[in-house]
């Protein structure tokens, strides 16, 4: 009875994960649909080890069952049947058998562990190579672009085609970098410089995640990869590089004075390095998700600043309440963040 139930348990939590891993696939969260070189490489083995597995585990089950059905004590035998000790031949076939699964399985392994481990730029690529400093904070992603000379925050642009060397850090307790379309997942951890580099053979958005669980919004700390063809990237690179310009609308500029009025100026790069203390808003108004989860809508937006702690639990960001910030204050200050795009 005891055992039904565990079975049965068992089976509807097995089906929930079938089921559920559905809803994956809608985004591109998923090392199924690999889309770059280093995550294709990934899947093939992974199938490979599945072709592998799958084959031990019908051999063995067939021959389980054939003896069962075949060595059964028929109707009629009373003896016990020969006893035997010992049989040279088959030890060394299954001895021989496993050798040779095993090494199928560590050739293309050890190659490849030698190419993920592989940071030297492409050659064809040369000194373009693209390198980005990655910062895990609780809970968004710094990403440097040192040579470059500017920060971005949440959404990193990569240009397609091409590889691109990351340097992974973390501020304040272990995170892990994971982008599954595109490669493996390598932690980022207080002190120690970890390197990871990934690929993206089509243009696209990658959902990248926080794969390790580091405190209360663990589970928002996301971020998108956004490949571009190289000339596509250059023009964000450019923008991300440029002065900052004033903008034109009044409310917009009235807004600009609030946000350095608040402080916002001093946790939140506009343009440049900046500060490293929240993410850089250079191109905010290009941002699909705030906070790394909430429609980037006015909307949320105002209550994001109002209180981002009460939509994104942990978040190291002051609240803002009207006795601090005006209504008009508010608007204005949306309106200028509004403003911060990249066409
Ligand atoms: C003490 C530093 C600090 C100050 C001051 C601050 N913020 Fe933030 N802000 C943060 C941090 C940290 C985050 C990221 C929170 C997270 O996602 O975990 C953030 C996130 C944001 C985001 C979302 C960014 C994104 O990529 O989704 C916006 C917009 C924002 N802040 C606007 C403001 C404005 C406007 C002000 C001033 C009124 C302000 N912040 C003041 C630290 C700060
Ligand atoms: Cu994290």
């Amino acid at each position: 009875m005891k055992l039904w139930k565990t079975s049965w348990r068992f089976l509807s939590l097995s089906l929930l994960v079938f089921f559920l891993s559905g809803c994956l696939g809608e985004t591109n969260l998923t090392a199924l649909d690999p889309k770059g070189p280093q995550s294709e490489w990934l899947f093939d083995n992974m199938l490979l080890s599945l072709y592998v597995m799958a084959f031990v585990t019908i051999v063995v089950f067939a021959i389980f069952f054939i003896i069962l059905a075949k060595f059964r004590r028929h109707p009629g035998d009373d003896e016990i049947p020969k006893q035997v000790h010992g049989n040279t031949a088959l030890e060394i076939t299954w001895t021989v058998i496993p050798i040779i699964l095993l090494t199928i399985l560590a050739v293309p392994t050890i190659t490849g562990t030698f190419m993920l481990a592989d940071m030297e730029p492409d050659p064809e690529v040369g000194e373009d190579t693209v390198y980005i400093k990655v910062t895990g904070h609780q809970f968004w992603w710094q990403f440097d672009y040192e040579d470059e000379e500017f920060t971005a925050g949440n959404d990193v642009y990569i240009p397609v085609g091409e590889k691109v060397i990351f340097e992974l850090h973390a501020q304040d307790v272990i995170h892990s970098f994971w982008v599954p379309a595109l490669g493996g997942k390598v932690d980022t951890i207080p002190g120690i410089t970890n390197h990871l580099w990934l690929e993206a053979s089509e243009p696209g958005i990658y959902k990248g995640k926080c794969a390790e669980l580091c405190g209360a919004s663990h589970a928002l700390m996301d971020f998108k990869v956004i490949a571009l063809e190289r000339d596509d990237y250059d023009a964000w690179v450019a923008g991300m590089q440029a002065e900052e310009v004033e903008p034109t609308d009044t409310l917009a500029q009235q807004g600009r004075e609030v946000f350095e009025e608040q402080s916002c100026i001093g946790c939140h790069a506009v343009g440049g390095m900046g500060t490293a203390a929240g993410p850089a808003l250079t191109d905010f108004a290009n941002r699909e998700t705030l906070g790394n989860y909430l429609e980037n809508n006015d909307e949320n937006l105002e209550a994001w600043i109002r209180d981002a702690e009460a939509l994104k639990q942990g978040a190291v960001m002051p609240a803002y309440p009207e006795s601090e910030l005006s209504d008009e204050d508010m608007e204005a200050l949306i309106a200028y963040l509004r403003s911060l795009s990249i066409d």
